[in-house]
């Protein structure tokens, strides 16, 4: 198992689902990534159910964040997380913002900025979503995101009752 060294990186990844039985979705994405060589589960984040960002006639989505070591380098780490959408049966349709089995995004890592044309970290719209922050905030309170500001500080802009929080099925 991989642990966490000055050889390996902290990334956060964003989990989501709407499609197929989300739980579930997050639980089997949540393995497959700890079982993927080059990645360790270092955190994982209570479950959070809440409304759809985008096109309102699509299924309530649940949302997660997962704190990985890797020793990838980002665009690889990027292949390896669309790798297992696709095998978790994800369709792109071209409608943004549609519903999905799974999305897997690459939230930050270590605290690096990167743009490119398919892959910027930190992820775009990371600072302004509940479904991000306050997963984050839970296993990462101490955290500043790159170009945007501590953690908690961000979270703290959001309403009150931004999300609801599932049972922590994972203990
Ligand atoms: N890409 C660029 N940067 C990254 C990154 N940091 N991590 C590129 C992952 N991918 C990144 O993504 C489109 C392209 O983004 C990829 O090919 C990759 O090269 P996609 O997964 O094919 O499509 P998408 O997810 O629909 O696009 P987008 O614009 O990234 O959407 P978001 O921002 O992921 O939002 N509502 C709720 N409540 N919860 C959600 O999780 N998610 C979305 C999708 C919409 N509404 C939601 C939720
Ligand atoms: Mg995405």
């Amino acid at each position: 198992m991989l642990q966490p060294t000055p050889e390996t990186v902290t990334a956060y990844i964003g989990l989501g689902s709407n499609l197929q039985d989300p739980i579930a979705q997050i639980q089997r994405a949540r393995r497959a990534i700890a079982q993927t060589a080059g990645m360790a589960e270092l955190a994982f984040s209570s479950l959070y159910r809440n409304p759809p960002m985008g096109p309102a006639d699509q299924p309530d989505y649940v949302n997660a964040v997962m704190a990985i070591a890797t020793t990838l380098a980002p665009h690889a780490l990027l292949g390896c997380l669309q790798a297992i959408e696709q095998r978790q049966g994800r369709a792109r349709s071209g409608e943004r913002w549609g519903p999905r089995t799974l999305d897997l995004d690459i939230l930050l890592y270590g605290q690096q900025q990167l743009h490119s044309a398919d892959l910027t970290i930190p992820h775009l719209g990371i600072a302004e979503r509940a479904f991000v922050l306050l997963p984050l905030l839970e296993i990462a309170p101490d955290l500043t995101i790159p170009g945007k500001g501590a953690l908690r500080d961000l979270a703290a802009l959001l309403p009150a009752d931004a999300l609801l929080r599932l049972d922590d099925l994972f203990s």
